[in-house]
Parts: C-alpha cells; sequence; structure tokens
C-alpha cells in the first residue's frame, strides 16, 4: 500500500490552487493530499464539469490560463461559438482543450468509473505527483439563496456574475454523501492540515458538509492552518468578502477564523491586516502576518513556506 501523505490541504477554487502550486515547491508533492471542493460541479452542454478539480489539474500542470486562473492557456473557443451559432448556450465559457477533458470525464462517469478515480488518472497523464482527492464522489451541489430565488452555483458566480446578495447557501446532497476513497485516510493521517485560502462558505463548507469529513477534520488533533482569503478586509477574487459581511456579520480574519472556530489553530493574514492579530488570538487562534498575495510563482512559495513555518509556532 502506498504511503498517506502527510500534508492534507482543503481547497477549492483559484486562490488554492495557486498555494497548493506554492506547496508543491516547499514540500515534497508526493506528501501532500488534496480535497477539492465538488460543489461547484455541474452538467453543462451534456458535458460534466468539476472546476475547482480542473482549477488544480491544470495549475499544478502547468496548463492554467495564467490571467485566468481556470481553464487552459492558449485556448480556442471554436466548438463553444459552434454551439452558440446552433442555439446552444455559451455564458460557461468553455475552450476547446477545456471540452476535450470534459469528453473524456463524461465519457468514463457515463461508463461507471468514479469522478476519484479519473481525477487520479488525469493527474498521473499531467505529471502531478500530489494526491488530488474530490471531497465525494457523490452528487454534492452548492445552492445559493438570494432575493431573487435560488440559484445553482454555476448561475450565481459565472452567469449572474456573482452580483446577487447571498443570504443563504445550501449544500444539497451533502447530508448522505460518503467521503471519496482515500480522503478520510488523508485527514487522520496527515500531520500538519492546511485550509487554503478560498472562499469559506462556498469551497471549503461543502467540503465539511459531508459528515465524516467534518467529523474528521474537527476531530484532528494536528495543528489546522487556514491562509486567510481576504487582504486589507477584501477578497482577492470573487464574492468571499461581500459574503462573510452578509452571512458572518463582518468582513475581516477574525470572521474568517470564526467559520472554522472549532478546528483552526493557526490563520496566516496578510500584512495589511495585520491589527486582527489580536482579535484572533481572543479566538485561540495563531495568527501570523505576511504578504500573502500571490502575485507569482515564487510569491505562491513564499506564502505556502508561511503557512509551514505558522504550524509550528505556538
Ligand atoms: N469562471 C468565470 O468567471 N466565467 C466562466 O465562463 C468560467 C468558465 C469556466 C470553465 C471551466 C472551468 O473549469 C472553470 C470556469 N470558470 C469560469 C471558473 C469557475 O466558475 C470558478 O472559478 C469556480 O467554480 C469557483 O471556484
Amino acid at each position: 500500500m502506498s504511503r498517506v501523505p502527510s500534508i492534507c490541504v482543503l481547497a477549492g477554487g483559484v486562490g488554492a490552487a495557486r498555494f497548493v502550486d506554492g506547496l508543491v515547491q516547499v514540500h515534497d508533492p508526493s506528501d501532500i493530499s488534496v480535497i477539492v471542493n465538488v460543489g461547484d460541479d455541474f452538467e453543462h452542454l451534456g458535458l460534466a464539469i468539476s472546476p475547482d478539480i480542473d482549477t488544480m489539474l491544470y495549475t499544478l500542470g502547468g496548463l492554467v490560463h495564467p490571467d485566468q486562473g481556470w481553464g487552459r492557456a492558449d485556448e480556442s473557443t471554436n466548438a463553444l461559438t459552434a454551439a452558440s451559432e446552433l442555439g446552444g448556450e455559451d455564458w460557461f465559457l468553455l475552450g476547446d482543450k477545456d471540452i476535450g477533458l470534459h469528453l473524456v470525464r463524461t465519457a468514463a462517469l457515463r461508463a461507471g468509473r468514479k469522478l476519484s478515480r479519473v481525477t487520479a488518472d488525469f493527474a498521473t497523464q499531467l505529471g502531478i505527483e500530489a494526491q488530488l482527492l474530490p471531497a465525494t464522489d457523490d452528487e454534492l451541489r452548492t445552492t445559493v439563496e438570494t432575493p431573487d430565488g435560488d440559484f445553482d452555483f454555476q448561475t450565481y458566480f459565472v452567469r449572474r456574475q456573482h452580483r446577487d446578495q447571498v443570504t443563504g447557501v445550501r449544500y444539497e446532497g451533502a447530508s448522505s454523501a460518503e467521503p471519496a476513497p482515500r480522503v478520510l485516510a488523508a485527514i487522520r493521517r496527515a500531520e500538519l492540515l492546511l485550509v487554503a485560502p478560498s472562499n469559506p462558505f462556498l469551497s471549503i463548507a461543502p467540503i465539511l458538509a459531508v459528515p465524516e469529513i467534518g467529523e474528521a477534520v474537527r476531530s484532528t488533533e494536528t495543528p489546522v492552518v487556514g491562509v486567510s482569503p481576504l487582504i486589507g478586509g477584501r477578497a482577492v477574487k470573487g464574492p468571499a468578502d461581500r459574503l462573510l459581511a452578509g452571512l458572518a456579520g463582518e468582513t475581516s480574519p477574525a470572521a474568517v477564523a470564526g467559520r472554522y472556530v472549532d478546528f483552526l489553530t493557526h490563520l496566516l493574514i496578510d500584512d495589511a491586516d495585520r491589527d486582527a492579530l489580536d482579535s484572533l488570538a481572543q479566538l485561540g487562534v495563531t495568527g501570523a502576518a505576511t504578504d500573502i498575495l500571490m502575485r507569482d510563482r515564487a510569491a505562491r512559495a513564499h506564502v505556502a513556506q508561511a503557512a509551514l513555518e505558522l504550524a509550528t509556532t505556538r
């Protein structure tokens, strides 16, 4: 049986993929497991799409579009243009090469293979040494509640450009979902658990909503080090700041820590949020501040290294 990695990361979205790209520069990649959010997954134009898994695959595989942070570099959109000309929906940008991956995954899932198996095969094909694990192989879908109604995640996020006020978030299917193979072992045997700089409500909460995953994380005795998704009280990307303000009452590192209060031991925050260190201490969370903007690969490695160092601080 292969060795179980000693670092386990909870991850979702572009910030998480960039953080893990930093981690594999400063730690043996084969010693890292990444549990990835699947609440954003959906079927679109008949294709099974797993955006957070693909963002991780493309980033670690060196294929990602550098500015977008999702999708592939050097893409064309001939298939989507042709689909649009035939009346197909074109609000979700799917590049031709990306569609190639979705075709293979869709066929594999229809043939009865599990998402975890397909993801592991893709990771191997792309030369990725870290273990990439979807949180679950079961259907788990994030639904966003707004004054205009409930929307599936990608309708809220991409089609409606995450402009709606969010009044609640549901994780459909989570309560009966089982962790994917190796997920519980990755958490239980980890010597360090990391929570990537991801949206607490939209990326990390769906993972924790799988009951056995939430229990395993809450009962771990290892340090759990988070990286804040905020810089100067604003989200680096996406609507995390607005969700924190609306659902947690304030946009601050303490509000981030508050989402993880029953397991977080440490939180890495940006220099611009240094004033929050006292409020973190009041929550029993050890904080440290540094420059956490991951503007290039070296900056990603710096953030990952700072998170590893923080884990050894009391
Ligand atoms: N994000 C967008 O803002 N617009 C898009 O059209 C879009 C397409 C897309 C296609 C494939 C993929 O893997 C990701 C894509 N994303 C797009 C990103 C995705 O919606 C979000 O980054 C995540 O779901 C949030 O973590």
